[in-house]
């Protein structure tokens, strides 16, 4: 018991009017502790040794290595297979994310953050075939994202005794491994934080998603590559410590502690087990199934789509053959119908000059129908089938058969998509049009009447809706 509790226990005996028991007063009159002299203090100031141990004599109150932790399933084991899961899919999920970015086209200066430094991914023309390209890149990052969870939450909670290590780090290596350690689940959390309210919610960020979403990788692929190199011996050792089919066999009962060793994963005082590590591992698997169960509706479509809570977008239904999702209505891009109507012409711009065209007009040119998706950066995705003008017959109409580049304009004058430049092959390929129907009847005012761009494997942000204007260029 320490001093200032004595005295005030004291103090409390005689405010009731009792008198303190005798051991009270025993404890009182004790003779000091005389302070014990740590060897380390001898060592000159600055030292790194005496840092160290300067910095382990500074415990903070609360903080006791591994008496809080106490589950007898930590360990390197169970560490190791939650790294393992991990060390496979996070880089799925990172690369394609980055993926994405180049798909938005960063040379055209439409990928987000625009200017990036020395962080600047190589660029390559995004293909437009297979045209379910980008549905599964989209899919993959955010169903594989969000189905990931649980694992790096189970992952994170089977290496929480180390956070409480004291001292921190032992030695200039251990500051740098921990350092790294910050920056890996640091910028995890962080990419699921604004991942999923990305999806859930329009913009809730003071600053842009996208900018922050993009450096927040970065800063989770230093923290990961750096983890991942000082980890790996020790992970492959600890997966061969026991085999799968043992642990996957063993009964709550029968679950016993792990080795006590110097990770500081192992509880020094195990309790008894509440579950076995593989009922552990089936809850995580179960909540990633659900996550999964969850969200997968959304890219597959079909009745799955209104069990995809967890991916709320595109809600809004048109009627009849436009009954398709709906991310943003010409209500909310503030599309008048004025400009919509019978006074609505095309603008084809070219160096060569402006030809503009009634939708009646390009109702009359060879009409081509494709069965193309759309899929959303967020993950969503649809399927229809498109008819209407092929773009590079378009670029031919203002002398421009072989053109580099299309810069394709809204009417609408809010929002941030309302304009897209597309790449040459995603201009010139067969599949890619202005549509102007969809499913045998024209476009809904919500899906971009009069005409909307649909190309194969394009990111959906780039299918402009309520097209005014494109200009073909060769430059
Ligand atoms: N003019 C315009 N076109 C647009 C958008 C927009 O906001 N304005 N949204 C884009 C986005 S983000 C997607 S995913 C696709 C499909 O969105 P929709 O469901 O709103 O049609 O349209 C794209 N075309
Ligand atoms: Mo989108």
């Amino acid at each position: 018991m320490c001093r200032a509790a004595v005295f005030q226990l004291d103090a409390t005996y005689r405010a009731v009017g009792a008198s303190p028991p005798p051991e009270l007063g025993n404890i009182r009159s004790a003779p000091r502790e005389e302070t014990r002299r740590d060897p380390w203090e001898e060592l000159p100031f600055g030292s790194p040794a005496g840092v160290w141990r300067s910095l382990a004599r500074l415990r903070p109150a609360g903080v006791h290595r591994n008496r809080m932790w106490r589950s007898p399933l930590r360990g390197p084991w169970l560490t190791s297979v939650l790294g393992a899961v991990l060390l496979v899919t996070l880089p799925l999920v990172t690369i394609t994310g980055l993926l994405s970015y180049i798909a938005y086209g960063p040379r055209f200066g439409q990928a987000f953050p625009r200017e990036v430094g020395w962080l600047r991914l190589p660029a390559f023309d995004w293909p437009t075939s297979p045209a379910w390209l980008y549905v599964l890149n989209q899919g993959t990052h955010v169903i594989l994202g969000l189905v990931l969870i649980p694992v790096v939450l189970a992952k994170l909670w089977s290496v929480v005794p180390k956070l409480f290590e004291w001292p921190p780090a032992r030695s200039p290596a251990k500051v740098l491994e921990r350092l790294a350690l910050l920056l890996l689940v640091g910028g995890v959390l962080f990419e699921i934080v604004t991942g999923v309210l990305n999806i859930q919610y329009d913009y809730v960020f003071g600053f842009s998603f996208y900018t922050a979403h993009y450096y927040g990788a970065w800063v989770f692929i230093a923290g990961f590559v750096v983890h991942v190199a000082l980890k790996i011996p020790r992970m492959l050792a600890a997966l061969r410590s026991r085999s799968p089919c043992s642990v996957l066999r063993t009964t709550r009962a029968e679950t016993r502690p792990e080795p006590l060793d110097s990770t500081g994963l192992v509880a020094a005082e195990p309790a008894a087990p509440t579950m076995s590590r593989r009922g552990a591992l089936g809850l995580v698997g179960a909540g990633s199934l659900l996550l999964g169960v969850l969200s997968i509706g959304q890219v597959v479509g079909g009745p799955a789509r209104r069990a995809a809570l967890l991916l709320p977008r595109g809600r809004s239904y048109g009627s009849g053959p436009n009954d398709f999702q709906v991310n943003r209505t010409a209500e909310a891009a503030r599309i008048d119908p004025a400009d919509t109507g019978e006074s609505w012409r095309l603008v084809l711009r070219s160096r060569n000059g402006a030809t503009r065209f009634s939708r009646r007009e390009l109702l009359g040119m060879p009409q081509h129908t494709a069965t193309l998706p759309i899929a959303c950066v967020e993950g969503w995705a649809t399927t229809q089938r498109w008819s209407g003008v092929r773009l590079r017959e378009l670029a031919v109409l203002v002398g421009v058969p072989d053109p580099t580049w299309a810069r394709v304009s809204s009417i609408e004058t809010v929002g941030a998509f309302r304009a897209a430049t597309l790449q040459s092959n995603q201009v010139l390929d067969p599949d890619a049009l202005l549509a102007l129907r969809v499913n045998d009847v024209d476009l809904a005012m919500d899906h971009g009447y009069p005409a909307r761009v649909i190309v194969p494997a394009l990111p959906g942000v780039h299918n402009t809706k309520w097209v005014r204007d494109i200009e073909f260029g060769s430059d």
